[in-house]
């Protein structure tokens, strides 16, 4: 069967669109040709069961293909509306798009670079309870801030009692939100009950002292048929955030959450593992589309990265592609937080701002617990370092007048 309908002017509303980078010896339309066979109606050989009529209404046709190299091509993909299913939701979804493709042997690589989906298929999702303006409602945020973050560090060893601390001096030296590190959630040494009931008193503390709201994520990152669970027992002891990891817990661990009315926390989307997927940029699935999916599946923020700043691999055009993925309009799903992490400190937040812009929450493990004056002295010289973003001032310049600030960028 040919699926080539270069050229055909298809109805938007009834197609889901992707655009795949692929790598092969195989002429470009031969290779375009088998991804939409594979991914939905065809096989590598005809078959007897496959009539017209099937393949006139759930095979895939593709819309384009553009030679960017040797041997290199950006092809589109048109999936039918109803090659997706409900029931199947994201599972489902992304066996058609992101699905056996990956394996074929003919193609040496093959990346997932963007899908548009139609109204109707986005219209199967609820998105975030929250996103950006229902967070800062929460903490009462001003307009045009960025949330500033921290990690717990060391990442895994700290007690409930001292974990519970480290949020208190975060909170005291003004930072808006803390969370878990990923591979926490309820380890002998930090059990999570404990730890929560610890957190939620250090920052009803800080409330009680400063005025000063906090959020911090708790990791209920779990088995399916537990997060809503876990979830639960950290929502019993006083979790005001939870936190996912989305690659390895799935999109449908993020959806349990969001969709369990009982619930009225944010989520906050991690995405350890995620660079498995992410980081050749020959192979594998964007983050653009991880940021997409997660959006539907009702993340309140995700990590976007550093766009090129921080110590993570990643660059700054793809990092903004996947920060438009979560603000951009989108009919009635609310935008998500852009989360830039890793490696960051206050010498490095006015570069960050300047490309990603104030709409994001910054945030800072080793950039504030490695500060001389501990993490109170760390969380103050991230809240110094975006103060003298917005206000265009130099690091140095701010650092004349603020101790915190000073003995940061000596640092680092
Ligand atoms: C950052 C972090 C985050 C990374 C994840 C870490 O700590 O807690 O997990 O940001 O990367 O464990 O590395 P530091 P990304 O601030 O001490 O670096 O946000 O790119 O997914
Ligand atoms: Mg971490």
């Amino acid at each position: 069967m040919n699926y080539l309908a270069l050229g055909e002017q298809l109805e938007k509303e009834k197609y889901v669109f992707c655009k795949y980078r692929v790598v092969t010896d195989l002429p470009l339309e031969k290779a375009a040709n088998e991804i939409a066979a594979e991914q939905s109606t065809g096989t590598w050989t005809a078959t007897t069961t496959l009539t017209e009529d099937i393949f006139k209404k759930l095979g895939a046709k593709v819309t384009s293909i553009e030679k960017v190299g040797d041997g290199e091509g950006l092809i589109e993909v048109a999936y039918p509306n109803e090659d997706l299913c409900r029931v199947g939701d994201i599972p489902q979804i992304l066996s058609v798009i992101a699905g056996n493709l990956f394996g074929l042997e003919e193609l040496k690589s093959v990346r997932l670079e963007d899908v548009i989906f139609s109204k109707e298929i986005v219209s199967w999702f609820k998105g975030p309870k929250f996103g950006i303006e229902g967070v800062r409602k929460l903490l009462k945020h001003p307009q045009g801030k960025p949330f500033i973050g921290t990690i717990v560090k060391p990442k895994i060893g700290l007690s409930p009692k001292d974990t519970a601390k480290y949020v208190y001096e975060a909170g005291l030296g003004g930072l808006t939100n803390s969370k878990d590190d990923e591979t926490l959630v309820d380890q002998k040494f930090c059990p999570l009950e404990e730890r929560v009931r610890l957190i939620a008193e250090a920052i009803d503390k800080v409330k009680d002292e400063t005025g000063h709201r906090m959020l911090h994520a708790t990791n209920v990152s779990t088995r399916a048929d537990k997060i809503v669970e876990v979830a639960e027992r950290a929502i019993k002891a006083g979790a005001n955030q939870l936190m996912v990891d989305v690659i390895t817990t799935s999109y449908a661990g993020i959806q349990a959450l969001a969709e369990e009315k009982s619930f009225k926390v944010p989520i906050h989307v991690h995405r350890t593992t995620h660079a498995a997927l992410t980081r050749n940029p020959k192979h594998g699935i964007s983050m653009t589309v991880i940021a997409k999916l997660s959006r539907l599946a009702g993340g309140d923020g995700l990590h976007v990265g550093t766009f090129g700043v921080g110590k993570m691999h990643g660059k700054p055009e793809k990092d903004k592609e996947a920060q438009h993925a979560l603000i951009d309009d989108w009919y009635k799903i609310k935008p998500v937080i852009p989360v830039c992490s890793g490696g960051m400190h206050p010498r490095l937040v006015e570069p960050l701002i300047k490309i990603a812009g104030p709409d994001i929450q910054i945030q800072a493990g080793g950039g504030v617990s490695g500060h001389p004056m501990g993490v109170r002295g760390g969380a103050a010289a991230m809240v110094q370092a975006v103060d003298a973003a917005l206000q265009g001032i130099s690091v140095e310049e701010y650092a004349k007048t603020h101790k915190e600030l000073e003995l940061a960028i000596k640092k680092w």
